[in-house]
């Protein structure tokens, strides 16, 4: 049963909010009518309200921990509920008997994944971009990921795309003023300024969307293959940059069939770099199938990195295999063969006598901040947000062509009407119960 299904002013949810222990402190998180309750359950004395008490927890006379207790009374609580929070000891049994005790108390029940974010933004304490952004930095794992989610979470794209909505309702509201006056004189002006209005909108939108995606980038990663031909040292840079051994090295060409991926930070920048298996015509079916696995992995990329050897000096004058499109070039081995070229995006790197590696992770550095890097304004992290503003944009450009054509102005306020409505969904003006199960899909228990 999802929680759309409850009703949610009745009911009193708790959850873990801190990792699984065992731990120093696991963090109890109560939200509900009868959070107050919990002072009873647990047989201490409620302190006041925002004030950290250490008080003892007994469960029918028996002592069960020693924590520290917070409680928020309502509206002025995370979820906008009455809430305690119980800071306890991060131990099994501990952990046991306070969820038990819980559990037990009438209108208690466990909280489901994303429900305490749910509730804050039904009651009205984060839109649902905030909500996202909270998730995104509980997920968050390089600096890059963290300034992202802050940024969003203080309501920086929500501003944005308030302001939007602001300035779609402005053009509807003229038109409006045109519609009632369509048996007087008509002030003909108003479509001189609607449709200039409309324009500009239109443009600020489409600039705004032409983000080469970065927002959703970050948040997921930028994808860089590392691709060349067997046994130029793919891998061995792979596991190198991992600093681990993650894929197999070996003498003989072919080694590597399956794709392996590796997390990085760049700079703090996530990356995920693919070892894939080498390129070459092969009749063996297993090597064939990892071969198209890597062509296609690479042509998905984000950056694609080509892996040279230094002794192929075909293959460096050509600069790419297989019509591959390189973003950097790694000419590997050249502690056996000095590399003679120097081209742009040309580097020279040895991974067995560690040459040239502090320069070739540089390159990846400064690609991926030339990806990734987005000036700390307000951008889209998600498809959702993406399609939204996408179907506004393209009601207001049609809004501004009906216009144009002097067809019957309802039909561009509707456009305007739906363009709103669009813009609304990504902040929760509009629709919000309609989208809680799009945003808090991905949400963990205790959020
Ligand atoms: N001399 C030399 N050998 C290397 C270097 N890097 C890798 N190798 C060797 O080249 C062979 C193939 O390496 P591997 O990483 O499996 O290549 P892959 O097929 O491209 O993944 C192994 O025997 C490695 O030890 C290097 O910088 N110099
Ligand atoms: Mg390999």
């Amino acid at each position: 049963m999802g929680p759309t299904m409850i009703d949610i002013s009745r009911e009193t949810i708790f959850a873990l909010a801190s990792a699984p222990g065992p731990a120093g402190i696991a963090v109890f998180r109560v939200s509900g009518p009868r959070a107050r309750h919990v002072a009873e359950i647990f047989d201490f004395r409620m302190p006041c309200a925002r004030v950290a008490s250490l008080r003892r927890l007994s469960v029918a006379g028996r002592q069960v921990d020693e924590g520290v207790v917070v409680w928020f009374d309502a509206p002025n609580s995370f979820t906008g509920e009455a809430t305690v929070e119980l800071s306890v000891h991060g131990g099994r049994a501990v952990y046991d008997s306070v969820f038990r005790a819980l559990d037990h108390e009438e209108g208690f029940r466990p909280a489901v994944p994303g429900e305490f974010s749910r509730r804050a933004v039904l009651n009205g304490r984060l839109d649902l971009t905030a909500a996202e952004a909270i998730n995104d930095l509980v997920n968050a794992e390089t600096e890059a990921q963290q300034d992202l989610a802050l940024q969003q979470m203080a309501g920086k794209l929500a501003d944005q795309f308030n302001d939007f909505r602001k300035d779609v309702l402005a053009g509807r509201a003229q038109l409006e003023a045109y519609i009632d006056f369509t048996d007087q004189d008509l002030p003909g002006s108003v479509i001189e300024d609607v449709v200039p209005h409309l324009a500009r909108l239109g443009r600020e939108m489409r600039s705004f969307l032409d983000d080469g995606r970065r927002g959703e980038r970050l948040r997921s990663g930028l994808r860089v293959a590392v691709v060349g031909r067997p046994n130029t040292g793919k891998s061995s840079f792979v596991n190198w940059l991992a600093e681990r051994d993650v894929a197999i090295v070996s003498e003989h060409p072919g080694t590597t069939r399956d794709v392996l991926e590796v997390q990085l930070d760049l700079g703090g920048y996530p990356v995920i770099v693919a070892d894939t298996a080498g390129l070459r015509a092969v009749s063996n079916p297993v090597e064939k199938e990892g071969i198209a696995r890597a062509k296609s992995w690479a042509q998905n990329a984000d950056l694609r990195i080509v892996m040279l050897d230094a002794s192929d000096q075909k293959d460096i004058d050509d600069g790419s295999i297989q019509g591959l499109d390189p973003d950097l070039i790694l000419v590997n081995k050249i502690d056996l063969e000095p590399l003679e070229v120097c081209r742009h995006g040309v580097l020279g790197i040895s991974v067995t006598k560690e040459m040239g590696l502090a320069a070739a992770v540089a390159a990846m550095t400064g690609l991926a901040k030339g990806r990734l890097s987005w000036g700390g304004g307000p951008i889209m992290t998600r498809e959702r947000h993406r399609s939204a503003l996408t179907a506004a944009a393209a009601a207001v450009e049609r809004a501004g062509g009906l216009l144009q054509n002097q067809d019957p102005i309802e039909l561009a306020g509707e456009e305007l009407r739906f363009a709103s409505e669009a813009l609304g969904r990504v902040t929760g003006h509009v629709d919000v119960e309609a989208v809680l199960d799009i945003v808090f899909r991905d949400f963990c228990i205790g959020k």
